[in-house]
């Protein structure tokens, strides 16, 4: 289902004439209001009535993470405290926190943005929302939650954690769309198993993942051990939060984003040079309807390509590939990059292990060594010793034919890793210690 059939099938020519409308408002707003904006555009020798097209956009200044954490925490708000109703932060890898905030609108327009994403899932009001994404300054519970709401759904605000608990509302109050991270999707799976819950048999229907990095193969896996349609969704705090992109059911290809609310780029990682459609490279947003956060040109890091075809289900606006990685947990290994997710879809296309996994990065001398641990299944581990060899052997081979880098891979018992309720921490990467 479309849940605003005129924005998000606005023809491409009425689309870019909005965008480039609002682009130049938000330009206004920010050049007035944020300090640091004012700067930057008369460095770039750019005012906001300069902006007559979609092309003047490239010539705009970035904005990165690290200039948020200059301003931590709120340098950045383009409107005084009183009109902001609400605060969000994601905590990064490094350094500070993220801060974001929200006016009242803007809290209309996520929900808006969200209920959109639920319904391109194949969410509808009669549905039971069972939302594990943690609630809290992470932006991806209430996210859901006010989307669903919006929608007119019935959301469970559970929240992540207490997996056994989640297992028993979902058989005993039918929960139908399950929103939580791909990892912990999986874990939820093994808990009802040990309970004794064939989770297959459940009422569930659709998951909403994302928050991660995930791969085909993991959706293969998801929708095999749930019995369900498992959608990729995708958002940062920094732009909104959840539901900034979403794959549609019909497709399941490529993730629109919601264009008359974000301008995505798509530039190379080291020139900063923007990209055509089709190519791969770092996804920049700009936000051209918030009030209390907007950004120009937000370098995410995050690694996509754009593409414009038609989709059949009828939405305009252009899908962005599923997140391969980021461009900076990108992991060099003498010399070679690696993204945790190349191995990931390695592991996925081998019989007898699971898709949790943890990589360790070392050096030794002057060397780089990275080491795999895997987990086997129940099948795999009860195989002689020389099998479980073999299978170690073949999964370096696969991965250094794949990726040209060399691992150690180790394999343990099922269910050793540590499973996570949220994002699933996948590198522990030793070298900058
Ligand atoms: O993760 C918002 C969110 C919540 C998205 C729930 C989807 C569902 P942050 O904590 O600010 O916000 O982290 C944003 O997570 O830049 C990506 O690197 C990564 N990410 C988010 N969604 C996806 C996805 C939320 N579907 C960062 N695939 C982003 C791959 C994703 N990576």
């Amino acid at each position: 289902m479309i849940w605003d059939q005129e924005f998000e099938t606005l023809p491409r020519k009425d689309l870019e004439a909005l965008q480039t409308k609002r682009l130049r408002e938000t330009a206004e707003r920010v050049y007035g209001a944020v300090p640091f904006y004012k700067k930057k555009f008369d460095e770039a020798g750019m005012r906001p009535g300069d902006i007559h097209s979609l092309k003047d956009l490239g010539h705009l200044p970035f904005t990165t993470k690290s200039d948020l954490r200059d301003y931590y925490p709120f340098g950045l708000f383009a409107v005084p405290m009183e009109q902001v109703v609400r605060i969000h932060a994601s905590s990064g890898t490094t350094g500070k926190q993220t801060v974001v905030g929200y006016t009242r609108r803007d809290i209309n327009t996520w929900a808006e943005v969200m209920a959109r994403s639920l319904a391109a899932a194949g969410a509808q009001r009669t549905d039971m929302i069972h939302n594990a994404y943690g609630y809290g300054l992470f932006t991806g519970g209430l996210g859901i939650h006010y989307g669903a709401e919006k929608m007119g759904a019935s959301v469970i605000p559970i929240s992540g954690g207490n997996s056994k608990r989640q297992i028993i509302v979902m058989k005993d109050f039918g929960s139908t769309v399950l929103t939580c991270t791909p990892s912990y999707a999986l874990f939820l799976a093994e808990t009802a198993e040990e309970m004794g819950v064939d989770i297959r048999k459940l009422k569930l229907r659709v998951g909403i993942f994302g928050a991660e990095p995930w791969s085909e193969k993991m959706r293969e896996e998801i929708e095999r051990k749930l019995n369900i349609d498992a959608i990729d969704i995708f958002g940062l705090s920094e732009i909104i939060g959840p539901g900034v992109s979403i794959e549609c059911i019909e497709a399941k290809r490529g993730l629109h984003i919601f264009e008359d609310h974000f301008i995505p780029e798509i530039i190379h990682p080291q020139t900063g040079k923007a990209l055509p459609y089709g190519e791969k490279g770092e996804l920049v947003f700009t936000t051209i309807t918030k009030e209390a956060f907007p950004l120009i040109r937000y370098r995410t890091r995050d690694i996509s390509v754009l593409y414009p075809e038609p989709c059949k289900c009828g939405r305009t606006h252009v899908r962005m590939e599923r997140v391969s990685g980021r461009s900076d947990d990108m992991l060099i290994i003498r010399g070679v990059n690696v993204f945790p997710s190349q191995i990931e879809s390695v592991l996925m296309n081998v019989e007898g292990v699971e898709p949790h996994y943890l990589l360790i990065v070392d050096r030794q001398g002057n060397l780089d060594t990275l080491e795999v641990q895997v987990e086997v299944n129940e099948k795999g581990f009860s195989d002689e010793v020389k099998e479980l060899q073999v299978l170690g052997r073949r999964i370096e081979k696969d991965i250094k034919d794949l990726l040209g880098v060399t691992a150690v891979v180790k394999l343990v018992e099922p269910k050793t890793l540590q499973r996570s309720e949220g994002k699933a921490q996948r590198v522990v990467d030793k070298r900058k210690i």
